[in-house]
């Protein structure tokens, strides 16, 4: 039976899903970028909201910015928006879920007046977003916005034909202000530490260089709430479309799969009104700085210290990567030693504990994460989530040896593009080919790698962190045995 509205009296029989009448929902909410992780996270938490109480002005319009979105679109308009959410538990079982917060989906390269009329109407009092950490258009060494972006050159030049979130988001403020109508708050739920602030200071740019006295309005009534989100959400395969199939016979074109874990921490400070999500367990807080930077540097951090090595092994999954001894304590190793003491206090929180959820949670074995997704977009995450941890260790004097190791794999990784048995990784990353390029010159120049300034920024000028680089990249193309060499640096010291 196909998923679709008019099937889900139907489908509820077998599985739980909306009990709030969907066709009474109003866009509250206007999300950019839907994918699995808004699907398993917000659009849950706000499901769960319309089912507990009368909040039906909290329905969520999503956005695809994209062409690359049209496939979600196409899926979305056929299913009425309904998706299966399938939470799989450590023991095996599954728990599975219709979710139906989403009640409209805009493909805004078919319709950009629609989205921009969304964002503008008076019901919409949030646009949040999850546009990756690639999205924001932040030159990472400078922490400037990127002007140089030719969608960003041509939005200003066409203030009426935006293309990026900023374009979007700028057109639509202009007429809310034009309206006399309350902005909207700006919502980041991206791993890339002081969201808020980040897109705040982008958004400014962007609107300064196209609207000088609308950027004034923006800084002064818009609010960007900065907020930590956690939720392992691995790439739908076939075996979750399938087991639906089988198990309750509901094709979905694309359902999320998700952990039972989730976590969203958030700053509150809503320029017109918000969800009472305190309600399911949601945190508001006044300052959110220790919990990304906590989550960020361990968790997320931790996944590409296990990935990009668990790639060049072989390792197919991040619970394979667990499962192997070494790779589990080569983690662990680095967290502690390398993370740890950069941390701050974060209230209510044991920072040992913590990272033994992250380990646990990253040996679920029905997740079955892919190191495929985890290593995609490594040239985005990476000078969020590792390399500012060695910066802070050398500046501190503090231990650098694993971190290192990491960017000596990934220059490997970057340049062989295949694994030890010889088969060719899968490399999802839109610098891919500058990362190849940059890398193939290791044999003859062992720092070639770090001559990418968006990326390492100045650290090739550190002498100490030169050193430990050239030592870790000379050890990973002699030797030939990524894991042998994580097992030799467990056992120095
Ligand atoms: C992952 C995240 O993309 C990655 O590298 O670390 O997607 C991670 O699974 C989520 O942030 C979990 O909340």
């Amino acid at each position: 039976m196909n998923l679709n509205q008019q099937h889900l009296p139907e489908i509820a029989q077998r599985i739980p899903g909306p009990t709030y009448d969907r066709q009474q929902l109003k866009t509250g909410i206007v999300h950019v970028g839907v994918g699995g992780f808004h699907r398993s996270h917000q659009a849950y938490y706000v499901h769960q909201l319309l089912n507990a109480q009368d909040a039906l002005e909290w329905g969520i319009c999503g956005v695809g910015l994209r062409e690359a979105d049209r496939m979600m679109n196409d899926i979305m308009q056929r299913q009425d928006c309904l998706y299966t959410l399938v939470t799989q538990y450590p023991d095996g079982t599954a728990k599975s879920e219709v979710i139906g917060s989403i009640h409209e989906y805009l493909l805004a390269v078919d319709a950009p007046d629609a989205v921009i009329d969304r964002m503008a109407d008076p019901d919409t009092k949030i646009v949040s977003l999850t546009i990756t950490e690639g999205g924001y258009n932040l030159n990472s060494t400078t922490g400037e916005f990127n002007l140089d972006n030719p969608d960003v050159q041509y939005e200003l030049a066409h203030p009426n034909e935006p293309r990026t979130v900023f374009g979007y988001l700028t057109a639509a403020l202009k007429k809310r202000r034009a309206n006399g109508l309350l902005p909207f708050t700006i919502l980041s739920c991206d791993n890339i530490q002081h969201n808020g602030a980040v897109t705040r200071k982008m958004l400014l740019t962007f609107a300064g260089n196209q609207d000088a006295d609308l950027a004034e309005w923006i800084a002064s009534e818009v609010t960007f709430p900065n907020s930590m989100v956690d939720r392992i959400t691995p790439v739908t395969t076939a075996e979750v479309t399938d087991y639906l199939q089988r198990e309750y016979d509901i094709t979905d074109e694309w359902c999320v799969v998700c952990e039972p874990f989730i976590q969203w921490v958030i700053e509150d400070k809503f320029a017109n009104g918000r969800p009472p999500l305190e309600t399911l367990g949601v945190q508001f807080v006044p300052d959110v700085t220790p919990y990304e930077k906590m989550k960020i540097r361990l968790l997320n951090a931790g996944h590409s210290v296990l990935g990009i090595p668990g790639a060049i092994h072989g390792h197919p999954t991040i619970d394979a990567c667990m499962d192997d001894a070494v790779f589990a304590r080569f983690m662990r190793r680095f967290m502690d030693a390398e993370v740890t003491p950069i941390l701050d206090p974060v209230e209510g929180i044991d920072i040992d504990e913590y990272k033994d959820t992250v380990a646990a949670r990253f040996a679920n074995p029905n997740i079955k994460d892919s190191v495929s997704r985890i290593c995609s977009e490594s040239s985005a995450k990476l000078p969020k989530f590792l390399i500012p941890t060695i910066r802070e260790n050398l500046d501190r004097g503090g231990d650098i040896r694993l971190g290192t190791f990491i960017l000596a794999a990934w220059c490997y990784y970057s340049d062989k593009q295949v694994d030890e048995h010889n088969q060719a990784l899968q490399i999802i990353d839109e610098q891919k080919e500058q990362l190849h390029r940059a890398a193939q010159g290791t044999p003859t120049d062992w720092t070639s790698f770090l001559q990418q300034p968006e990326l390492f920024g100045d650290l090739p000028e550190n002498q100490r962190f030169v050193e430990e680089y050239t030592r870790a990249v000379q050890s990973v193309y002699r030797e030939g045995d990524i894991r042998q060499l994580m097992q030799g640096l467990l056992s120095d010291r």
